[in-house]
């Protein structure tokens, strides 16, 4: 069953993307605007620490900020956030949760208890129905999408719902193409549809769910007709979805950043997991909710606490008996209040009320909404530390520069996927020149700043964590070897838990066992950035399968699939303007412009472009993205900008 994928370019010359090497001294700077010079860790760890010093004891504990890293290892994120908490006093650290799934985790959170997608891989295998909504997990989520191949080879119908007819859509039964930004709509339809079938499951909702009859007052304008008009979707196909989900026996939603990468994308989640509430689809073996996590770390960085509003173990800073329990072992003050999130943070470089910041693993400079904007913040600070594997572009807006190992080859640890399952990532090469391992340089400055730690090895580390959090505490090492990886929560060194979460929903008296489920109420409200005449494209912005993020790691080898970036159109927009394929033409936003070769997509509709955020050396994408961003978890609305594109001037000919 082998389908077209459509890697633009794939036919071209290979163009050189900019090529990173590995980082393999320390670097400083001796003057803000001078050159970086080799140094002696020693140098480099006494400067590092002597800057957090002079900030922490001038402007107070939270004039410093920590971007800890989705890619190292669970035990390098406690180390991470226990450096920020205890060291420095305050509870501002996050990392790239913050743009893409913290609004799957608050959604979650606020509906159901907890921040973990509710089902596990397998289950995808075995399971009657798959919703792929605003994820391209064909590209961006490979593993995964092998489950799903398995699980439509079992039998399992799959819907994809993305504007763009993706790689991922061309295995669906049936695609549905939403114009940007109208997910709850689409949802909300879907939602009266199933009341009005009389497929809703009742009997769940009574027992097991709060709020239903104000969801049933909100969806009800969201007629077909009124949801194809907003949405673009024809009334036939959502009402397909809506009876194929609610008479599915079981039923996965699996849902990734076209949902959560909006300036309400909270509320989109919650609109999403209403669904599931009204069928019951969630708390059973096969039936869940699955945002499908981006980093082969972030679930694990949250986990550990490398967020401003949880200590490890997802456990509130609010809850004054947590707070008390975690001042005890660590022998410390926790200020009651939470950090800053990333988005919080830049805006406080802005303010200046941020001075310093440790990023350890992160390329904000060019990952960031509006990355002129987040450069001239960064450029704002007092002191800035970043510690990676290469020379990011925010590397180089550092006074200190620390090399790393990789933690996936050159450190032991933990890390934990979108499923909850804790694995073991072992050593098995050594690093290049005199990188150390993240652990080790966070426990050095740790040291310089007068706290002593004596954690021997990641095992070390991993049973503090242990110790502190009752989800991890039966997973020792050993455990985790021989069960190749462990789900949390396991609180048991005897037992293995369920693979799905919320089973509580199917109990006689739910409440008795712990929250009940609540449906969410939430309007349509359209991106942010409004087309108009002078910006007439919406431009949504992702991934291809064959580069990752910044590329700054997979920048460095050479593949003939990887050609740079293109602005995407789709035919009939390239005839509207007048541009031909490989044309290079201006696009521009009301924020910034870049130059980029146009590709021509027949999966697009006419209106929509779309370009990734891979090759910001060449083509710095974020230079046109909108920083408005969901006010309850802080991700930038990456996928609505406006744009427009404009034919460059012919180049005179030179007789
Ligand atoms: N190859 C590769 N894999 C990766 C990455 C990578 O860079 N490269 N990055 C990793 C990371 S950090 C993450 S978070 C994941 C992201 O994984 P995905 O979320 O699957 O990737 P994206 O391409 O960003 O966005 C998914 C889809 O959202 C659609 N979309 C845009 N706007 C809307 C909308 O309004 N509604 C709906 N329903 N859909 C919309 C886009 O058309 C796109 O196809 O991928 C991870 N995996
Ligand atoms: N336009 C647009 N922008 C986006 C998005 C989008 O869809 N559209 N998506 C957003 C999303 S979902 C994300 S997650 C962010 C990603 O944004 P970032 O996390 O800022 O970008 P990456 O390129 O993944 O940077 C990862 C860095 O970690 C370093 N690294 C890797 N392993 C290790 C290690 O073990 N130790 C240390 N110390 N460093 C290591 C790498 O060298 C690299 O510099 O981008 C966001 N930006
Ligand atoms: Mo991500």
């Amino acid at each position: 069953m082998r389908k077209r994928d459509r890697t633009p370019g794939a036919s071209r010359d290979p163009r050189g993307p900019r090529q990173y090497t590995r980082l393999t001294t320390p670097l400083v700077r001796d003057t803000k605007d001078g050159e970086f010079r080799r140094a002696s860790w020693e140098e480099a760890l006494t400067r590092a620490a002597d800057g957090f010093r002079a900030v922490r004891d001038t402007y107070g504990p939270d004039a410093f900020g920590m971007f800890s890293c989705a890619r190292a290892t669970n035990e390098m994120n406690y180390v991470a956030q226990k450096f920020t908490r205890v060291v420095m006093g305050t509870n501002n650290v996050d990392s790239c949760n913050r743009t893409c799934h913290a609004p799957s985790v608050a959604g979650l959170t606020a509906a159901l208890g907890s921040g973990g997608g509710t089902s596990s891989y397998q289950e995808v295998e075995t399971t009657d129905l798959i919703v792929m909504w605003g994820s391209n997990a064909r590209f961006a989520h490979p593993i995964f999408f092998q489950h799903v191949l398995r699980g439509i080879r079992n039998g399992a119908r799959m819907y994809a719902v993305d504007p763009r007819r993706t790689s991922t859509a061309e295995w669906a039964e049936s695609w549905l193409g939403p114009n940007v930004g109208t997910d709850i709509p689409l949802a909300h339809a879907v939602g009266r549809e199933i009341i009005h079938s009389g497929l809703a499951n009742r009997a769940f909702i009574e027992r097991a769910t709060t709020g239903f009859d104000a969801y049933a007052a909100e969806v009800e304008p969201w007629t077909l007709s009124a949801a194809e008009q907003v949405t673009g979707v024809p009334a036939e196909a959502i009402r397909d979805l809506a009876h194929a989900y609610a008479t599915a026996e079981r039923a996965q939603l699996c849902w990734t950043l076209g949902i959560t990468e909006h300036h309400n994308g909270t509320d989109n989640v919650r609109a999403l997991i209403n669904l599931a509430l009204l069928t019951g689809h969630v708390g059973r073996h096969g039936s869940g909710l699955q945002p499908l996590r981006g980093q082969n770390n972030v679930q694990g960085g949250g986990d550990m606490g490398a967020i401003p509003n949880r200590f490890p173990g997802f456990q509130d800073i609010l809850d004054p008996a947590t707070r008390e329990k975690f001042e005890t072992f660590w022998d410390t003050t926790i200020q009651p209040r939470y950090g800053l999130n990333l988005t919080d943070m830049f805006e406080a470089m802005e303010s200046r009320e941020l001075r310093a910041v440790y990023c350890i693993g992160e390329n904000p400079a060019q990952s960031e909404a509006d990355s002129e904007q987040a450069v001239e913040r960064l450029r704002r600070l007092d002191h800035l530390v970043v510690q990676d594997i290469f020379l990011t572009k925010t590397a180089e807006l550092a006074d200190v520069v620390l090399p790393a190992t990789a933690a996936w080859c050159e450190t032991d640890g933990t890390t934990t996927n979108s499923e909850r399952r804790v694995q073991r990532v072992r050593k098995a090469v050594s690093p290049p020149g005199e990188a150390r391992e993240d652990i080790d340089i966070i426990c050095e400055l740790a040291g310089l700043l007068g706290h002593d730690w004596k954690f021997t090895d990641a095992e070390a580390v991993w049973d503090e964590l242990r110790s502190v959090s009752p989800d991890h505490f039966g997973m020792t090492y050993e455990r985790l070897a021989e069960h190749q990886g462990i789900q949390w929560p396991c609180p048991s060194t005897e037992r293995i838990e369920p693979s799905f979460l919320h089973g509580r929903l199917w109990e006689r008296e739910p409440a008795r066992h712990g929250p009940l489920a609540a449906f969410g109420i939430v309007h349509h409200d359209p991106p942010v950035d409004l087309t108009d005449e002078e910006f007439p494209l919406r431009l949504t912005t992702g991934r291809r399968l064959d580069s990752y993020n910044t590329g700054v790691q997979s920048g460095s080898f050479a593949s003939p699939l990887r050609r740079g970036e293109y602005v995407e159109l789709s035919p009939e927009d390239a005839a509207r303007f007048d541009v031909a394929p490989e044309e290079k033409v201006r696009v521009a936003s009301r924020r910034g412009e870049v130059v980029a070769p146009v590709w021509i997509d027949p999966g697009l509709r006419p209106g929509l472009a779309f370009m990734t955020m891979h090759f910001p050396d060449e083509v710095d994408t974020n230079a046109l993205t909108i920083e408005a961003n969901c006010p309850i978890a802080g991700t930038a609305e990456f996928k609505a900008s406006a744009i427009r594109i404009e034919k460059l001037p012919v180049p005179a000919v030179r007789s």
